[in-house]
Order: C-alpha cells, then structure tokens, then sequence
C-alpha cells in the first residue's frame, strides 16, 4: 500500500475528517473502464455546448477516459467517466432527429465537414453501447461540511486528481481548495460536480492521487496589495525565488499581472513573503520566470 498516498496519516496529522460518501454524485464502487483506445463516441463539444460531436478515446486511466474531437486539434483534449451523461453512443444524436457537428476550430473548411464525417465513421471502432455506464444519482441535497477532506480534479490539470479540503458551503455550492498550494488552482462547483470524489476514489479506481503540495498556505504574513494588482510590461525582470507563476487562464491584462508580491525586492513595506505572478499565456513571461511552473 505504500505506492498510496496515506489519507489516514494525514487526516490524523490534519485532524480533519473525510467528507463522507453520500455527498458525492459517484458510485460508491468506481465502474468498470471497458473502454480502449481508439474507440469513437459521441460527445458535447466541451468549448460550445451546442454542438454534438465525434469524440475519440485517446487514453484511459481508472474510470476516466481522454477524449479528443474528431476534426479538431490534439490541444483540447478532455477527460470524461465512463459513466458521465456527456458521452454516448455514436448515432444516438441522429436517433432523436439530430446532427453531428464539426468541432470549435474544426481544421478544414466547415463545406468538408460532409466527406470528413463520412471519412472518420467509415471503419471505425465505435464504443459499444454496453460500455457505457448509466450516470450516478445527485445526493438530495448538499451534505458537504467545510474543513472536510476529498480527492478532486485539478481543472488547470485535468489529468491530475488532488487531496483538496471543501471550504465555503453555500446552497448548493462548495469552494474546493488544493491542500498545499496557496489558492492557485481552488474553484467552486456544484456539490454534484462529477470532478470530485470521496477519498479513497483513487486507490480504488487505479488513478493516481497527487499527494498536497508544498507550496506556503495564505496565512496572517500575507497580506493583498492593496488598491489592487500592479501591472509589469511582460518580461520584466521581477527576481524572485519564490514565485509561483501561473500561466493558464491568466486575468484579462494583456501584460503580467501581480497579485502578491514578496515586497521587500519588489514593492516595500508590505508584508507578504510569496509572489503570485499572473503572465497572459500570450506573453513571454521573460527570462527570469520558469514558464513551466
Ligand atoms: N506545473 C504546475 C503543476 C501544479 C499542479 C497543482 N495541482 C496538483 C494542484 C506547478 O508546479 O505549479
């Protein structure tokens, strides 16, 4: 057991408690993933829910499958459960007077979608409709207590699932928040969000479970700048060890955007100890940050 992390250790070291299995929209036994690649099925395309497409399952791990838009690019793959209500069997769009559509960005011209279609169904593996879990039923209401621990997705990472701990609780609403990473990749989601799981999931679904990082939780020595973030040209050569720097879904400026700043190299007299530095995936996030972290 010791190639799993050690939830018992750590809720003990936490003294916190597991949220219990009923708040979860997942099955108390993770199903079955029967799946392979290369199987084709049909999918909402995740960047415009109106459309149905043509998906194809790139990689499974546990009850997850990687799915790629048939016509689109490799860099918007997407993971889905086998058991999610978003995938289906190829034709069941046709069956209720429907059609399959090119995906957002489709990489030919949308008069080709026709022979295109025609060309990725012909002699294709389709996914068998017996491979197809049945969604789990919503919990009645929200159970979910905040300081309680689960294993959930990291969006900016879908491959990822993490110890995180459930935070605000509001309607039918939780805040997730990523054990020992400072707030950079939290979200808030539905108490019946298919990317959360009870802990444990992992272990007994075959994924891997990301173990809490490492990184300084906020804390009183950290303070907000106030009057908001301080805009940098990009590049700016803002030295610092201890930056985090996050280049998915950056704020809007087209530059780089400073949250919290370890002041006494870049902004004095304040009293925070880390910097937090939002770079436009457009920009070049300059010589002295790692664009990989
Ligand atoms: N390259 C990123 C990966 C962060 C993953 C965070 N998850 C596990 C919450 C980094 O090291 O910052």
């Amino acid at each position: 057991t010791s190639q799993f992390f050690d939830w018992n250790a750590y809720l003990k070291e936490t003294s916190s408690e597991a949220a219990p299995a009923f708040c979860f929209k997942q099955y108390e036994e993770p199903p079955e993933n029967k799946f392979e690649p290369g199987m084709k099925l049909e999918t909402i395309d995740p960047r415009n829910s109106t459309s149905t497409c043509v998906a194809t399952v790139i990689h499974k791990v546990g009850p997850r499958l990687r799915l790629r838009l048939d016509g689109g690019d490799n860099k918007n793959d997407f993971w889905r459960l086998v058991d999610s209500s978003e995938i289906s069997v190829v034709g069941t769009v046709m069956e209720k007077g429907g059609l399959l559509q090119p995906p957002l960005g489709f990489r030919s011209n949308a008069s080709c979608w026709p022979q295109f279609l025609q060309k990725t169904l012909n002699n294709a593996r389709m996914a068998e409709p017996f491979l197809f879990v049945p969604e789990p039923p919503t919990p009645p209401e929200n159970f979910f207590k905040p300081g309680q621990k689960l294993e959930a997705i990291d969006r900016k990472n879908p491959h990822l699932i993490c110890a995180a701990t459930i935070g605000k609780v509001e309607d039918d609403d939780i805040f997730i928040s990523f054990d020992g990473w400072k707030g950079a990749f939290d979200y808030n989601c539905k108490y019946y969000s298919r990317d959360i799981f009870p802990v444990g999931w992992c272990q007994k679904s075959g994924h891997l479970l990301q173990p809490p990082g490492h990184k300084i939780a906020a804390g009183k020595n950290k303070t907000r700048i106030q009057g908001g973030p301080v805009m940098l040209p990009c590049g700016s050569p803002v030295h610092n060890s201890n930056m985090i720097v996050q280049t998915s879904s950056a704020p809007t400026s087209p530059q780089v955007t400073l949250i919290e700043a370890d002041t006494s190299t870049i902004i004095p007299k304040l009293e925070t100890r880390q910097v937090c530095v939002y770079v436009n995936s457009e920009c070049n996030c300059g010589p002295f940050l790692n664009p990989n972290k």
